[in-house]
């Protein structure tokens, strides 16, 4: 992961996937920060690097492909049921599904996953029913805890903060020779965190078995990345922090998945951390609450449009004669139909207590909780949602 390889990069609406040496700005001794790999296999015309072809099997590139597809089906519907009323605040990953399924694609069940709040499409892969992300996502307090032999943590509304646990993981791993490693993934917003930098150091320190995605989107909320970071390279920070870093196209999946493969295999194989930066682009809102046509204009988007994740594995199987257009619509509504039907298992479900979420913080409540929680019952039996 030293080296350049200037065939596979290429340019994203100005921000450039590709390495720099830029000098220190001391310039009395300049500091090489070394070349930073850069990875892209599948480019956005469904063009493969024939040196660089994954030989999956026909079943392997459908199942990988699918993993996609059910992401955008389950981001499509949540945003429905959200604007319906039916459905909490909730953060879509529209263009983001290659990055996100990559990630996650080479983990085993015993290893450990990480997410940020933008993650479903890989918990779904990790074994999250769909159900049970929608009742998170509906605010229900039993939504969170991942379910029974998932090795996920729960994600963190406070950016960054889930980094640090996600090391400790990696840490005990090695203390314990346990011969497993941890993915995590963060925005570029979250890269300003000092939470992040600390989990870096702990990581590269102490050797820990952990994968860094830094999901470089181009946005934290309606925070472009010029006015979040001085270089666009988030790729650098790793190398700052002696962690072996490498720049990918996050919308190509061939991609993520092989830079994973070789990160999750040097952690496992106790050589340590790596950093992945992938660089991709929020195509929806920021959340729900978000509306991102104050702060961004149409073209941008629409240049990513262009580089859709799903439009050019689409094209790539097409060329490959692996599928037809008549297998992708059957492929989109089989997806479209298991969200329904969670979606139907989600609405059959008891609403939770609305009490509930005073009481697994403390086994005594403090006074001024006590006095929130009497404030809250009065609130609730006031609008009608109890009887006291
Ligand atoms: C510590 C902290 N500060 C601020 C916020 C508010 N906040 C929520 S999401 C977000 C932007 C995060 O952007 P990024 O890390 O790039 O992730 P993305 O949403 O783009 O996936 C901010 C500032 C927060 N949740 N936690
Ligand atoms: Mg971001």
């Amino acid at each position: 992961m030293a080296t350049e390889n200037p065939s596979h990069s290429t340019t994203n609406e100005g921000r450039e996937i590709a390495s720099s040496t830029t000098p220190s700005a001391m310039n009395t001794t300049p500091i090489e920060l070394g070349q930073i790999e850069v990875l892209q296999i599948l480019n956005e015309h469904g063009e493969v690097d024939s040196g660089l072809e994954p030989n999956y099997s026909n079943d392997e590139l459908i199942e990988m492909y699918t993993a996609m597809v059910r992401a955008r089906a389950f981001d499509k519907r949540m945003l429905t049921m959200q604007r319906q009323g039916r459905m909490g605040t909730f953060a879509p990953n529209l263009g983001q599904e290659a990055c996100i399924v990559g990630q996650v694609y080479p983990l085993l069940k015993d290893d450990w996953y990480s997410p940020s709040y933008r993650s479903f499409g890989a918990q779904l892969i990790r074994g999250w029913p769909m159900e049970h992300l929608m009742r998170l996502w509906a605010g229900f307090h039993d939504g969170f805890p991942p379910p029974k032999n998932v090795n996920d943590l729960p994600f963190s509304i406070v950016i960054g903060s889930h980094v640090l646990p996600a090391v400790g993981i990696g840490m005990g791993m090695t203390y314990k020779k346990d011969p497993h490693c941890v993915v995590v993934n963060y925005g570029d917003g979250a890269s300003s965190q000092g939470a992040v930098s600390e989990a870096l150091n702990f990581a590269a320190v102490y050797k820990a078995p952990v994968v860094f995605v830094c999901e470089n989107n181009g946005w934290a909320i309606s925070t472009p990345i010029e006015k979040q970071a001085s270089s666009e390279h988030f790729a650098k920070r790793g190398i700052a922090f002696d962690v072996p870093s490498i720049r990918v196209d996050g919308n190509d999946l061939f991609a993520m998945i092989k830079a994973t493969e070789e990160a999750t295999t040097r952690a496992r194989n106790g050589s340590g951390p790596t950093l992945i930066e992938a660089v991709t682009y929020r195509m929806s809102l920021h959340t729900t609450a978000d509306d991102p046509t104050v702060y961004r204009k149409d073209e941008a988007v629409e240049e990513w449009e262009n580089r859709c994740p799903l439009l050019r594995f689409e094209l790539y199987l097409k060329r490959k004669g692996v599928i037809e257009q008549s297998d992708i619509e059957s492929i989109e509504q089989a997806c479209d139909d298991e969200v329904i039907q969670a979606r139907e298992k989600f609405y059959a479900m008891d609403p939770a207590d609305a009490t509930e979420i005073f009481d697994y913080m403390f086994t005594e409540l403090p006074e001024e909780l006590k006095e929130q929680k009497r404030e809250y019952l009065k609130r609730l039996s006031n609008k009608g949602v109890t009887d006291e």
